[in-house]
């Protein structure tokens, strides 16, 4: 007859599962993406203060850096109060010299918010670039799919488990980035000479600022997310820097130099104002 209960321990497994790893975010990463959310905050409210005695035909770049801003806002509100993240696992590699077995699953905090202000804000950055630079609309809407591509292949490749997953979405992603360069950089660098000598020069020295500063992402994301070779406090504390570089000094630039230089006004037509 079949027992009706067992006592004791029952047999021992033969494999004992190693446990994962994981890797999160601490005192320093939290700290970091409030103040970030606070600097997004402000920028915002200049940007949009910026604008007030514009009138509307010669404020396209106000609203779209304020938009950059609002959204980036948005997104470290939602990092730093522990929102959209999630753990992505992949099994460990062996550059994690000081542990003997490498049978393990490691797991690490994605803070997927990323990529969607990303999705948003990197197209926004590429359309002030392209309407500074006088780039057509065909060859920005290719620079801006291109771009759209890009984020979303990060995407995909932080939610990856095996290598090829991983790595050949971010590959993706790195192809669709030299589109981007060649659509805006090296098309605008072509088309900003129409506008005179000023705008051309800021044209250059933004287009490469930008440039230098969206190289260091992939370079962060191999690092940090693909090689698994960083905490992710310093992760957050790398993108932190970028971001703001990126978005409010960026802004200010942008719209300091546009205030100053009468050419940098753009020909916005009846359907964004009527006069
Ligand atoms: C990923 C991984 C896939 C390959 C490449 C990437 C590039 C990301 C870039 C991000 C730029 C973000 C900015 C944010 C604004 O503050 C997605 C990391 C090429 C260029 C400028």
């Amino acid at each position: 007859a079949k027992p009706t209960h067992t006592s004791g321990p029952g047999p021992i497994p033969t494999v004992i599962p190693t446990p994962p790893h994981y890797q999160e975010i601490g005192e320093t990463g939290r700290r970091t993406l409030w103040v970030v959310f606070a600097i997004m905050v402000l920028s915002s409210g200049l940007f949009a203060a910026m604008s007030w005695n514009v009138p509307v035909s010669k404020r396209v770049y106000h609203v779209i850096t304020t938009l950059i801003t609002i959204t980036a806002s948005l997104s470290y509100f939602a990092m730093a109060s522990g929102h959209a993240t999630s753990f992505s696992c992949a099994p460990a590699k062996d550059h994690h010299k000081h542990v003997p077995d490498v049978g393990y699953t490691e797991c690490r905090q994605v803070f997927w918010a990323r990529y969607v202000d990303w999705a948003i804000t990197t197209p926004l950055l590429l359309l002030d670039l392209s309407l500074l630079a006088g780039i057509d609309g065909a060859h920005t809407l290719m620079a801006i799919v291109a771009d759209v591509i890009m984020v979303l292949s990060g995407l995909f490749a932080s939610q990856g488990y095996i290598p090829i997953q991983r790595w050949g979405w971010y590959a993706i992603g790195c192809v669709s980035y030299l589109f981007v360069i060649w659509h805006v950089a090296l098309h605008g660098s072509r088309t900003v000479t129409a506008k005179g000598r000023g705008v051309t020069r800021l044209f250059s020295s933004l287009a490469l600022y930008t440039f230098v500063l969206w190289t260091a992402y992939p370079i962060v994301w191999g690092i940090a997310d693909g090689a698994h070779n960083t905490t992710v406090d310093t992760e957050i504390l790398i993108y932190a820097v970028l971001d703001i570089l990126a978005k409010p000094v960026f802004g200010l630039w942008l719209l300091f130099s546009h205030r100053a230089m009468a050419e940098t006004n753009i020909d916005v037509g009846g359907w964004w104002s009527h006069g």
